[in-house]
């Protein structure tokens, strides 16, 4: 998951404080440790609370995030190589016994969100094998070299003061772990996503990305806000597809969740 959306208050409180106080980015990790300080007091103008100031303060520059950034290749490929190399016919396959296994879970979420298993099951798949590679990163510390790293520093630090909210309020700690970009849990959603879409699937009282249940009830939560419309297609032309590209900004990786999940659905 790529394109999502900072929680917004935090965006706009954010973008409210005055430009010239904002923390300067770097392109090298020199000068992290001056960063953290003057970042923690933009959080706590934004209404960041001491957990997640502290979460800020013990964070550590991320090699590993920004090497997997600067080695980013966008999608070349054509579709059907696209699909290939990501295991299309593995994810349909198993897809559909995951679906099969399971019916009544999948039934709930379309009830309740009106987006098909075919699709969440599509993106379970392609974003972690089915929540087999969630990651290994620390999730704080990876989103805080994002945000201090001048390439998309607005864009990550939005994402940082969800963060930092979301370790106010327990929904992840100082010890949560994700991909190389803090992308979270078994659909791999970023922390504004996680705030303004994350629901508690199996009814625990916690939200937790790490748990299938959760990760893609806030999936489905995520696809209807974004416009999902209950009932109309998600292939190429129809209402639906659109919205799938709120999901990804890659074509071949849109077209893909559709193909793969209309063969989960049939
Ligand atoms: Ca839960």
């Amino acid at each position: 998951m790529r394109a999502n959306t900072p929680f917004l208050a935090l965006a706009l409180a954010f973008a409210a404080a005055s430009p010239s106080l904002a923390a300067p980015c770097s392109n090298t990790g020199v000068g992290y440790d001056d960063w953290k300080p003057r970042m923690a007091g933009e959080a706590r103008a934004a209404g960041v609370g001491e957990r997640g100031i502290a979460a800020l303060m013990g964070t550590s520059y991320s090699k590993a995030t920004i090497s997997a950034d600067r080695g980013q290749k966008s999608y070349k490929y054509s579709l059907e190589k696209f699909m290939q190399v990501r295991g299309a016919e593995t994810i349909v396959a198993q897809g559909r016994k995951r679906k099969a296994q399971n019916p009544g879970f999948y039934r709930s979420l379309e009830q309740s969100y009106g987006v098909p298993a075919g699709v969440l099951i599509a993106i379970h798949g392609m974003e972690t094998g089915f929540g087999r590679d969630t990651g290994n990163t620390n999730v704080i510390s990876a989103i805080s070299t994002l945000a201090f790293d001048c390439r998309r520093s607005e864009y990550f630090t939005g994402h940082l003061l969800a963060a930092l909210v979301l370790v106010d309020r327990g929904v992840i700690t100082t010890a949560s772990t994700g991909a190389k970009h803090g992308e979270i849990g078994h659909t791999q959603f970023l922390p504004g996503s996680v705030l303004a879409y994350g629901v508690d699937g199996n009814g625990d009282g916690h939200i937790d990305l790490n748990t299938q249940a959760d990760a893609l009830a806030s999936t489905a939560n995520f696809l209807r806000g974004k416009g999902w419309v209950p009932g109309a297609g998600y292939q190429k032309g129809e209402p639906n597809f659109a919205v799938l590209k709120e999901w990804n900004a890659a074509s071949v990786y849109q077209q893909s969740l559709a193909i793969m999940g209309s063969r989960i659905d049939r």
